[in-house]
């Protein structure tokens, strides 16, 4: 059934890769890698990588997302932890996922296993995870922020009814949707939008990352907004673990 382990039902995913694609934060002048967001990938023998956009929906229709969500949530933290000790892994979640009621508590199972600290750790939900009214979400999100698992609420902007999400759910960050992003030196709406959702995010203790960041110009409009962290192809496209070259260290 549906609350069967996960892990032990793991189908062959030989073919299933975890790119990476760094998120930056102005520091000092420059602009450093603060952490990185696990994106899946499928290297199809006839037809080439896939983006999730092709087979996500597919596993959670056929209910393999949950063993397909754990998978990468455990490379992603396998990953991190060779990462500096003040980054963090971003890893998303299907609403499917957070319906399960162990849920957290296999969370912390990986992180255990893997060694991360949960604060390392950041999960992206979708608004429309939040949408049903759902105690048991609330319960599991309760339960992963008291054990330091930050929560982040991914396409903001785009779903339904954003800010009564914000006023139930703790969240620790909000990722602005690149379509805003995108609006930013061709029209006034996008820069209107961001300024809004920044000041209201300060406001409420809430981080910022700008997704969809591409020009210089954009990078420093959001910087100057006070967009906490910034990600896009401007500093990297998403990448394999073996070419992430802003963690590596002078061993590895
Ligand atoms: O990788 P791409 O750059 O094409 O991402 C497309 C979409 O796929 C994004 O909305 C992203 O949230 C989603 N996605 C990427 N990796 C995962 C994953 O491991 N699990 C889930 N549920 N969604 C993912
Ligand atoms: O999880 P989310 O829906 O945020 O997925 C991120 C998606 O955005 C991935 O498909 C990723 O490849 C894509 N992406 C990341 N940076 C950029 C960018 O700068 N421009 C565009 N067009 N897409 C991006
Ligand atoms: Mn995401
Ligand atoms: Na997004």
């Amino acid at each position: 059934g549906p609350q069967s382990d996960p892990i032990a039902n793991k189908p062959d995913f030989g073919s299933l890769e975890v790119y990476y694609q760094t998120v930056h934060r102005a520091e000092g002048g420059g602009y450093s890698a603060s952490g990185a967001e696990a994106l899946v990938r499928w290297r199809h023998s006839q037809r080439g990588l896939l983006t999730p956009a092709s087979f996500i929906p597919v596993a959670e229709e056929g209910g393999l997302i949950d063993a397909l969500g754990f998978w990468v949530l455990r490379e992603a933290c396998r990953a991190a932890c060779k990462w500096p000790e003040n980054t963090f892994v971003a890893v998303n979640v299907s609403p499917a996922q957070l319906r399960r009621p162990n849920f957290a508590e296999e969370v912390f199972a990986v992180l255990q296993e893997s060694g991360l600290p949960p604060s390392r750790l950041e999960l992206e939900l979708t608004e429309s995870s939040l949408i049903e009214d759902n105690s048991d979400v609330y319960t599991v999100l309760k339960s992963l922020r008291s054990q330091g698992v930050q929560i982040s609420l991914d396409d903001f902007g785009t779903g339904f009814s954003c800010l009564s999400h914000l006023l139930r759910f703790d969240i620790d960050r909000i990722k602005i949707d690149r379509s805003f992003v995108s609006q930013l030196g061709t029209k006034a709406n996008g820069a209107a939008i961001i300024g809004a959702i920044v000041a209201l995010s300060r406001n409420l203790g809430i981080s910022t990352t700008a997704e969809g960041v591409e020009t210089e110009y954009q990078r420093d409009f959001l910087a100057a907004l006070g967009c906490t962290d910034l990600q896009g192809y401007f500093f990297s496209k998403p990448v394999p673990l073996c070419d992430l070259d802003s963690f590596r260290t002078a061993e590895s």
